[in-house]
């Protein structure tokens, strides 16, 4: 991820809600630059991370994970199990956003505890003196109090980037989770959380629930966008199939 930024490129995740390592191949094998791992509303777990991590590792891809919360004791174990991206819910406040920065790195940056068993196999001897700068540490705005304190918390130093929640933000607003079609409010919100994420000179990125609204949050100068969920792509592929199917069948005759 952060060498497809240091060249100047977006960076294009996939996001996953299940749990399958199957599936964790899959995704990591497209091409991706890392695959999203979602504990807040997916079914992940942490037994399931040294599987994951592994999984995706091994075909190339770097694991991230949504978590749900800013839990410090969390974090640090999936920062053990060898993800090198969180992305917290729901950030509100610099405090929150210091919270988060504290959780992965090490002394005196932060309050991270050492015992690095995965990342130290694949980052070698030096990982505490490169982990730091190493993980990439994503705060969620997707309220209208995290619209309003966007300066203090895109100000917070050793966070990577924002990163926006079109559904939750939405809603805050007081419209229905309708990310295909964001009302213009919600869509001025996430051109100003993009706007504010550069003017820092950090990284944006967005939840997209569509190829569609991926592509456009390219256009749009985001730095960071995710394909349609792995849940999603079954469900609608699965339903597409089912809908021309049972128009191509035959009225039966009764009787
Ligand atoms: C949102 O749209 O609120 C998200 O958190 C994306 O999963
Ligand atoms: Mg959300």
């Amino acid at each position: 991820m952060q060498a497809r930024w240091a060249e100047g490129s977006p960076a294009i995740a996939a996001w996953m809600s299940t749990h399958s390592l199957l599936i964790a191949q899959s995704l990591a094998s497209s091409g991706v630059d890392a695959v999203i791992i979602d504990m807040q509303h997916g079914s992940a777990t942490l037994d399931d991370m040294l599987g994951l991590v592994a999984s995706i590792e091994v075909r190339g891809a770097e694991t991230f994970v949504r978590v749900p919360s800013i839990d410090a004791g969390l974090i640090g174990r999936l920062l053990d199990a060898g993800a090198t991206g969180i992305i917290t819910p729901l950030v509100e406040s610099a405090a929150q956003a210091q919270a988060l920065v504290a959780a992965l790195r090490y002394p005196p940056e932060g309050s991270r505890s050492f015992g690095p068993r995965i990342p130290a196999l694949r980052f070698g001897p030096d990982y505490f003196n490169t982990a730091n700068g190493g993980i990439v540490a994503l705060a969620m705005i997707e309220t209208g109090a995290g619209i309003a304190a966007l300066d203090e918390i895109v100000a917070v130093e050793g966070l990577s980037g924002l990163f926006v929640g079109p559904s939750d933000l939405a809603v805050s607003l007081g419209h229905p989770p309708s990310p295909k079609t964001p009302p213009d409010m919600v869509r001025s919100a996430i051109a100003l959380i993009r706007s504010k994420a550069a003017a820092a000179g950090k990284k944006a990125g967005i939840f997209c629930p569509t190829l569609e609204a991926a592509d456009a949050a390219l256009e749009n100068g985001f730095d960071l966008v995710t394909t349609v969920s792995d849940l999603a792509l079954v469900d609608s592929g699965t339903r597409a199939a089912v809908t021309t199917l049972r128009r191509a069948v035959p009225a039966q005759v009764q009787g």
